[in-house]
């Protein structure tokens, strides 16, 4: 049984989970700003908890793209004062999104769980911090940096060069003396690629799930989902739903995402479907109606 201790939470992963987005900036793209306040903060948690988040992952600095830095200061004035308030109040882990290492710290002293850093521990320092929180991590892969990005996205092989960044920083964090089990890859859609990058991350998500950490899927909204649709990000439940279930089709572990019960949903199917054992079915259809619970007493 894969169990991550997440500052003495338990995040169970023999089975796909669902992070919840709890966003804290105000100039969120998807949220345009609706989690600003510490109250509403914690009202949005509270109803992903119920909707059958395992994990709730907060987040202080936009990192859409054409976003702009904020300052390590501002980050923490966001996100520290809603991991306190949470931290009485909720029974799942709380991962926070972040690149700098004193946020780390101070998230991580709030009562945060895991380090969910997009800019995958390159930051100064931060391979350090994640070492001595010693909490579970997930390094994600990005092409360049959030403001410019979207510009101009590169490969020659894609899905090669996100899995040979992705190696090279495992590597690092296990000579940092990070447990390689506590650690979680994530190829980044949407951070510095185009539309058939982010294709060609999906289509081959598998081969992430064989580089031996678990994987971490974030499509949630994005505007890939909205180049094939045509629908603005209010409009794109269905399309995260179903990019959702075919990542975890595809091995990934948990899915980052805005519409937690839906999404729950989505994957007590697909769950149903790719562990054909007697567990799964029997909880199933004892109407327990959530991924999560249906991962007790079962293994992958
Ligand atoms: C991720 O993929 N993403 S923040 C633009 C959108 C919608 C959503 C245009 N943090 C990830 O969620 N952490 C973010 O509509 C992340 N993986 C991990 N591990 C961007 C975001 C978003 C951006």
């Amino acid at each position: 049984m894969t169990v991550f201790d997440c500052n003495g939470r338990a995040l169970p992963l023999d089975a796909p989970v669902v992070m919840g987005i709890l966003n804290v900036t105000p100039d969120s793209f998807s949220d345009g700003g609706r989690f600003l306040g510490k109250d509403a903060a914690v009202r949005g948690a509270l109803a992903m908890q119920q909707a059958g988040a395992a994990i709730i992952d907060i987040g202080g600095e936009s990192t859409r793209p054409g976003a702009l830095p904020v300052s390590a200061d501002e980050e923490m004035e966001r996100v520290v004062p809603v991991i306190e308030a949470l931290q009485g109040e909720l029974d799942i882990p709380l991962s926070v999104d972040t690149s700098k290492p004193e946020v780390m710290r101070e998230a991580v002293r709030a009562g945060a769980g895991m380090i969910n850093d997009v800019n995958a521990l390159r930051a100064e320092g931060a391979v350090q911090a994640a070492a001595e929180l010693g909490v579970p991590l997930c390094l994600m892969h990005m092409q360049g940096e959030p403001r410019t990005m979207q510009q101009a996205p590169v490969y020659a092989d894609v899905v090669a060069e996100v899995k040979a960044f992705l190696r090279e920083r495992l590597t690092c964090c296990r000579e940092a003396g990070i447990p390689e089990n506590t650690v979680l890859v994530d190829p980044g859609f949407g951070f510095g690629k185009t539309l058939e990058h982010n294709l060609a991350l999906l289509r081959n998500l598998h081969q992430f799930a064989d580089m031996g950490a678990g994987v971490l899927a974030g499509i949630s909204r994005k505007s890939m989902l909205g180049a094939l649709t045509g629908r603005d990000a209010h409009h794109r439940l269905a399309a995260s739903i179903t990019a959702a279930a075919l990542a975890v089709e595809r091995g990934a572990i948990v899915v980052r995402v805005h519409d937690v019960a839906e999404t729950v949903d989505a994957l007590s199917i697909v769950n149903a479907i790719i562990r054909n054992d007697q567990d799964t079915v029997v909880q199933a259809s004892a109407g327990v109606g959530s991924a999560r619970k249906n991962a007790v007493n079962t293994s992958v």
